[in-house]
């Protein structure tokens, strides 16, 4: 499927057009993986357009550069507004967001302190990052044979862009298995997330998902999700996971910005059977939520107007 292409990306301070925000083939991220992105979503809703978590967003973008040695330097205000100047001049109601903080061209080895630190946010039109129809039915997801990288590898912690390496192994494994999505392990052999999204489990109306410790990133949806349910009298969980207490949950389900919620239907063959009450009353609310229809989450809204 070809990107819904905007019309401004902005790069290192400046709105240029789409097709002229390019980077040299010796940039020292596409070699060696040095850099670290955010993705977003934008959503319209009764009053105008919000970005979801903005501010949140920006400020994990900053702290993987930490964690990557990255000497960015925008702060996360300035990087919040320039998010809001991209998504103004593209004129889009919905969009997703993808700021990326990378280490161009300039060296060859790895040591990359003499490659230049740039700066882009590009904005363009994403449905349902698994098909609209998974949001109901949900997917059929399968267990990685690949492990999740430790806390002590590349940390999962960071949004790096060399994580995805790991990611696209386990993605193309599933896919080549028939299966839309992959459930990561860690090297523990406990669950610890998707190649793009969190992961929780339902059972006996408990939701559980794995503590950051185990190795994931620590989720903006996710948090979102635990603050959900907590409003709606669910309690939550942080514990370790296998793959056995998947199998036998009463309802599975997948968060991200690009993957928002989504149930899944089953695992290693194992039916969970999609959508269960649970799930649907959070992702109920969460579309309500970012639509702006919740006056009490107006804060994780930030307003394009
Ligand atoms: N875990 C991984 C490995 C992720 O890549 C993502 C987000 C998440 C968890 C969920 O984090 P959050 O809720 O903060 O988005 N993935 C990106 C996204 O935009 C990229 C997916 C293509 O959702």
């Amino acid at each position: 499927m070809a990107l819904a292409e905007s019309e401004f990306i902005w790069k290192n301070g400046e709105l240029v057009p789409w097709a002229e925000a390019t980077t040299h083939v010796l940039s020292h991220s596409l070699h060696y993986g040095s850099g670290v992105f955010e993705g977003i979503r934008c959503y319209k809703g009764d009053e105008g357009s919000n970005v979801f978590r903005l501010v949140d967003h920006m400020e994990r973008l900053i702290n993987s550069c930490k964690i990557a040695l990255i000497p960015v330097t925008y702060t996360a205000e300035e990087l919040v507004a320039a998010t809001v100047e991209t998504v103004k001049a593209n004129k889009l109601e919905e969009c997703y967001v993808r700021p990326i903080v990378y280490r161009g061209y300039g060296t060859m080895g790895v040591d990359p302190t003499n490659a230049p630190v740039d700066v882009a946010i590009a904005v363009w039109p994403w449905g349902a990052y698994l098909g609209e129809e998974a949001l109901e039915k949900g997917i059929k997801a399968g267990t990685s044979s690949w492990r999740q990288r430790s806390n002590n590898a590349i940390p999962p912690y960071m949004k790096a862009t060399a994580s995805y390496m790991n990611s696209i192994l386990a993605k193309l494994e599933a896919k080549a298995h028939g299966y839309e999505e992959a459930v990561m392990l860690n090297e523990q052999g406990y669950v610890a997330e998707g190649t793009g999204e969190n992961i929780f489990m339902v059972r006996d109306g408990i939701i559980s998902t794995p503590p950051v410790s185990d190795g994931i990133l620590p989720g903006i949806t996710r948090d979102t999700v635990i603050q959900l349910a907590c409003d709606l009298d669910i309690p939550v969980i942080e514990e370790s996971l296998t793959r056995s207490d998947l199998y036998t949950a009463d309802e599975v389900l997948f968060t991200g910005s690009a993957a928002e919620v989504t149930p899944v239907a089953s695992i290693d063959e194992r039916e969970i059977g999609g959508r269960g009450p649970i799930t649907k009353a959070i992702q109920e609310r969460f579309f309500e939520m970012v639509a702006g229809r919740h006056a009490e989450y107006a804060d994780w809204l930030y307003p394009v107007a």
